[in-house]
């Protein structure tokens, strides 16, 4: 079976990687279609040697598709995503438009694949610093339960765009010259104050919630219970923005609820976790890192240790490209959950 295949946002950060990742898995592709905004549109990509010219996104565009990849911002998910729909395409959608609606699936695979059947034509990616704690929390949560998550971030700026990415490379080279910054971007586009990134580390990731937190600590708060289904788990975050091009580091405390494993133990449960490559060796100083992460689909984890003053508290490290797992290749192992459990329609 082939498939008709729609790619909203194709020019983006995360399209670009999702057009990239179709062609590597040689995706059942009958159709493609390659959709941006108006903006982009006339644009050309390759994929598997063939050039596309990229074609305005609008609620025609999605006739006749099976499948429509969204990762080009909420609005555009809002408006285009329950057009798609009445065509009688899959949305797997990106942007976090739709992740807390009811009705819509939040599906990291190797956690909650079989979330995807209850999908009412639109399944969401969680946000990407989510992902890649979900997929670590998996293995240690079936084995021993869990009864708080606390994590701190430190994000790429990848994670903002490409255009974020720019920021922090020209900033970067007018710090070295020793020019003065002029910060138009990061940490929110479209917040009051900008600040600079190049040598600096910003505790804001979008922008500030009510309560103090910001939303991208409250996505990860919300999703993680959302994904998991345990709205009883007790879930803190402090997301901060680093100047790494990309791959999300986290370092996450958690508290089981039963029994209280050896490190030796805790790291094979999680050695053995779906999607998950365990490098921790202390002794030779091996730990995963953003650097060496970039371009692979894990998530991988490091620096297991156990709370010095909670005999049931550990410590760990967890990596992973925000651009791929934490998006694109997230994106793509959905849509073949949805067909691989026959949920297309
Ligand atoms: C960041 N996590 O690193 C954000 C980007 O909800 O899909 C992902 C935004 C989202 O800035």
């Amino acid at each position: 079976n082939e498939f008709n295949i729609a790619v909203v946002g194709a020019t983006g950060a995360v399209g670009q990687q999702i057009v990239r990742i179709l062609e590597e898995k040689n995706f059942p592709i009958n159709e493609l279609r390659l959709l941006s905004s108006k903006r982009s549109a006339g644009k050309k990509m390759t994929f598997q040697n063939k050039e596309y010219t990229l074609e305005e996104a609008t609620p025609a565009s999605f006739q006749g598709i099976d499948i429509a990849f969204f990762s080009a911002g909420g609005s555009v998910s809002k408006a285009l995503a329950p057009e798609a729909v009445k065509h009688g395409a899959v949305v797997v959608d990106n942007t976090s438009a739709y992740r807390m609606d009811e009705n819509v699936p939040l599906v990291v695979p190797e956690v909650n694949e079989e979330a995807v059947k209850n999908h009412q034509g639109i399944v969401s990616n969680p946000n990407c610093s989510t992902i890649q704690m979900v997929v670590a929390l998996k293995p240690i949560r079936e084995k021993y339960g869990l009864k708080r998550v606390i994590v701190s971030t430190y994000q790429a700026v990848s994670g903002a765009g490409l255009s974020a990415v720019e920021e922090m490379k020209s900033q970067t080279q007018d710090v070295l010259a020793g020019k003065d910054v002029q910060p138009e971007i990061l940490p929110v586009g479209s917040d009051k104050k900008h600040y600079q990134i190049a040598f600096n580390a910003i505790p804001q990731i979008d922008k500030f919630q009510e309560n103090g937190y910001t939303f991208e600590e409250m996505k990860m708060i919300n999703e993680t219970k959302k994904i998991l289904g345990d709205n009883q788990l007790a879930v803190a975050a402090t997301c901060v923005r680093l100047p790494v091009e990309t791959g999300h580091s986290e370092s996450v405390y958690v508290e089981v609820e039963n029994g209280s494993p050896s490190v030796e133990e805790l790291k094979e449960v999680i050695a053995n976790g779906a999607g998950i490559t365990l490098k921790d060796n202390p002794a030779e100083q091996e730990y995963p890192m953003a650097v060496d992460c970039v371009g692979l689909p894990d998530v991988f984890v490091g620096r297991v240790r156990r709370d010095l003053d909670n005999e049931q508290g550990y410590h760990f490290w967890v990596v992973s490209d925000n651009l791929i797992k934490g998006a694109a290749y997230n994106t793509i192992q959905i849509a073949e959950s949805i067909i691989k459990l026959g949920a297309l329609s």
